[in-house]
């Protein structure tokens, strides 16, 4: 193969170039090694390897190992002015970004210092796809114990990936207390940009924790929030500051978006601005162009937006629109940034028009590196629905089980001790066979939509709609949007299918905090003979002791689903 390497060319330039210098190749914000790629003009390179390389089956061998400390702290915030108690990684709400190479490993370290809550831990990297990697995936009482407080858990895994996503806490609802950031694998994408602008977190908020307003949505359904950030800020009644961004004319930008909100669906846009989207999730996509963006909780695009408006306006409203049609939000008008041109204002523009529903983006995805979907080995279907246990309290069920499982007994260390067998509230589907397709259909007659998220895996949709599903309904192989994130309509059903690729306990799981914690979730155990040798069993046990010893002392109660 012939081998070149732009990245010493680039070099070579500089040296004898100045003015490279001052390309948007190197006003890039990020610490690149290994494989610097590609440069404003070449985003589909990537020295040896390209946007047209299978990432699926190919990943490069970097050989770097990235390492990062995260230490999450008990903190006061006040993001938009008003001060309430809240969770950080880092003492910043999002925490630190992590940054890697396709094909590098990652190593971060999880310090737990809340001590004064007391709060256990977990972090989960978020649509990782973690290749027989199971056990570093971050969710308490599938594959880990809590991490105590005062304890370090250390995960490593292989960004087999590359483009945008985050990490948040996967125990009780830490990661709306703050407890996220973003991940950027660096690789090829679809389209060329200028200038990385880096992650842009839509967030709903509210002047009570998550653990108070949690009370109120098991006992009487989801509370109204009182607001939304935008990157961690807003204007608040007593202060705060908006997510401000300059631009300029001519120059293009790619961000990365996250909804990292608790119960809230989002309508993004950019006054008078075009966005190009070239991911969904961590899979680079045909890119194609909208005004108005949907994006549903735990769901990523990766945008390309070009400063061609600076003869309308100087400044111009950035929005994340709460749906209604989802949850409810005081503040729905005023989740607001600024982006401009030259001095920084107040914008005077007006938001394109949208109708109020929780979308997806679905018909307008189309997978870069085409796959076609294979016939089903083994398909089911479960249906969601909510009723109330005998305290009166909120549990969704899927084919009326509600997930309950135990932070001590994680089913990772079930399966290590050689279990076979789980209670029906482990809601646990077995997958036995190896790389067959399994097709899940998801239903519910409820009004109610639901942001469904798979771990290790990436799904493919099949077919998405409201109404009752039945065999009449088409199914498209042909190439589906595939993702980590997809949306179950209200009324409606969401067909997905995967691979059983990937040895390991599985959760999937509503992404609406309310939903994860009252119980909306199955795991998937897949192919149980190979799982044990992919697992760090002093790693697993030693973490599990220190929660036990900790939990035991400091007569920690479990009130929720467990994950
Ligand atoms: C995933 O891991 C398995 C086992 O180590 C390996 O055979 C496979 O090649 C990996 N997949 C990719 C895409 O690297
Ligand atoms: C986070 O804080 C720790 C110390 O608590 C520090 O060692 C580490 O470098 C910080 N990490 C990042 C990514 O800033
Ligand atoms: C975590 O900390 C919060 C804030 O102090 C508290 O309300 C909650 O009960 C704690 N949760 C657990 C499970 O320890
Ligand atoms: C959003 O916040 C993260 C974390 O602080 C930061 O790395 C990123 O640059 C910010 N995004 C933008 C678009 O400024
Ligand atoms: C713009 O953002 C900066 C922080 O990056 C902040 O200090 C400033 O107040 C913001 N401007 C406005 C008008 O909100
Ligand atoms: C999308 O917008 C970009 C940048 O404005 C433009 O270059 C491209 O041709 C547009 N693509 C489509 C499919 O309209
Ligand atoms: C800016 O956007 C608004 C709302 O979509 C539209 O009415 C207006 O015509 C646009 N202005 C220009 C100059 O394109
Ligand atoms: C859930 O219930 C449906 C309808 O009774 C049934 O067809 C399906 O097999 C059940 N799924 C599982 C995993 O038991
Ligand atoms: C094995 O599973 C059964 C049923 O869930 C449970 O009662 C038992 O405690 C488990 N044993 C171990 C060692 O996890
Ligand atoms: C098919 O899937 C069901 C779960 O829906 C599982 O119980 C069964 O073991 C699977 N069978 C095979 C052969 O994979
Ligand atoms: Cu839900």
């Amino acid at each position: 193969m012939l081998s070149f390497n732009p990245k010493s060319l680039a070099l070579l330039s500089a040296t004898l170039l100045p003015s490279v210098l001052a390309s948007p190749f190197f006003a890039d914000l990020y610490p690149r090694a290994a494989c610097d790629g590609n440069t404003a003009s070449t985003r589909s390179e990537w020295c040896d390897y390209s946007i047209d390389t299978d990432y699926m089956t190919v990943v490069p061998d970097t050989g770097v190992t990235r390492e990062y400390w995260l230490e999450l702290t008990d903190v006061t915030v006040a993001p938009d002015g008003v001060s309430r108690s809240a969770m950080a990684v880092n003492g910043s709400i999002p925490g630190p970004t992590l940054f890697a190479d396709w094909g590098d490993t990652v190593v971060v370290h999880v310090i737990n210092s809340l001590t004064t809550s007391q709060n256990g831990t977990s972090i989960h990297f978020h649509g990782i796809r973690q290749n027989y990697t199971s056990d570093q995936d971050g969710v308490v009482s599938i594959t880990q114990c809590p991490t105590a407080p005062g304890s370090t858990l250390t995960y490593t895994w292989k960004a087999m990936q590359y483009g945008s996503t985050w990490y948040h806490s996967h125990f009780a609802l830490q990661a709306w207390q703050g407890i996220f950031g973003g991940i950027i694998i660096n690789g090829p994408a679809t389209a060329n940009y200028d200038e990385d602008k880096g992650m842009l977190f839509l967030n709903d908020w509210d002047y009570s924790t998550v653990d108070e307003l949690y009370a109120e949505a098991e006992a009487s359904g989801p509370p109204t929030l009182d607001t939304g950030l935008i990157n961690g800020t807003n204007i608040g009644d007593t202060g705060g500051y908006r997510f401000n961004t300059s631009f300029v004319s001519g120059t293009s930008y790619r961000m990365r978006l996250v909804n990292a909100a608790v119960d809230t669906h989002f309508k993004f846009s950019i006054d008078n601005h075009t966005m190009q989207v070239i991911a969904s999730d961590l899979v680079p996509i045909t890119p194609y162009n909208t005004t108005v963006l949907d994006i549903g909780m735990g769901q990523r695009y990766d945008i390309i937006i070009t400063a061609d408006q600076a003869d309308v306006a100087s400044n111009f409203w950035m929005r994340a629109i709460p749906q209604s049609s989802c949850s409810e939000n005081d503040n729905s008008d005023d989740i607001r940034g600024i982006i401009y041109y030259d001095t920084i204002g107040t914008p005077e523009t007006s938001a394109y028009d949208y109708t109020d529903s929780c979308d997806d983006e679905t018909a307008n995805i189309s997978p870069y590196i085409a796959k076609t979907v294979g016939d089903f080995f083994n398909s089911t279907s479960e249906t969601a629905a909510v009723s109330s246990n005998e305290e009166g309290l909120f549990r969704w069920t899927l084919n009326s089980t509600t997930m309950l499982v135990s932070w001590e007994d994680p089913t990772l260390e079930q399966v290590v001790a050689g279990n076979t067998t789980y209670d029906t509230s482990d809601a646990v589907l077995t997958l036995p066979e190896a790389n067959v397709w399994m097709y899940l259909v998801i239903e519910t007659t409820l009004g109610v939509p639901h942001p469904i998220h798979l771990h290790g895996h990436d799904f493919w949709i099949l077919a998405q709609g409201t109404g009752t599903y039945s065999s009449s309904v088409t199914l498209n192989k042909d190439n589906p949007p595939r993702r980590d994130t997809a949306m179950l309509p209200s009324s409606g059903y969401l067909v997905m299918a995967f691979e059983t690729d990937n040895p390991g306990v599985w959760l999937m799981h509503c992404h609406i905090g309310w939903h994860t914690s009252e119980g909306f979730a199955l795991q998937f155990v897949e192919r149980y003979d190979e799982i044990v040798s992919t697992v760090d069993e002093t790693r697993l046990t030693d973490n599990c002791d220190a929660w036990e010893t900790f939990a035991e002392s400091a007569e920690i109660e479990q009130e929720d689903s467990g994950v």
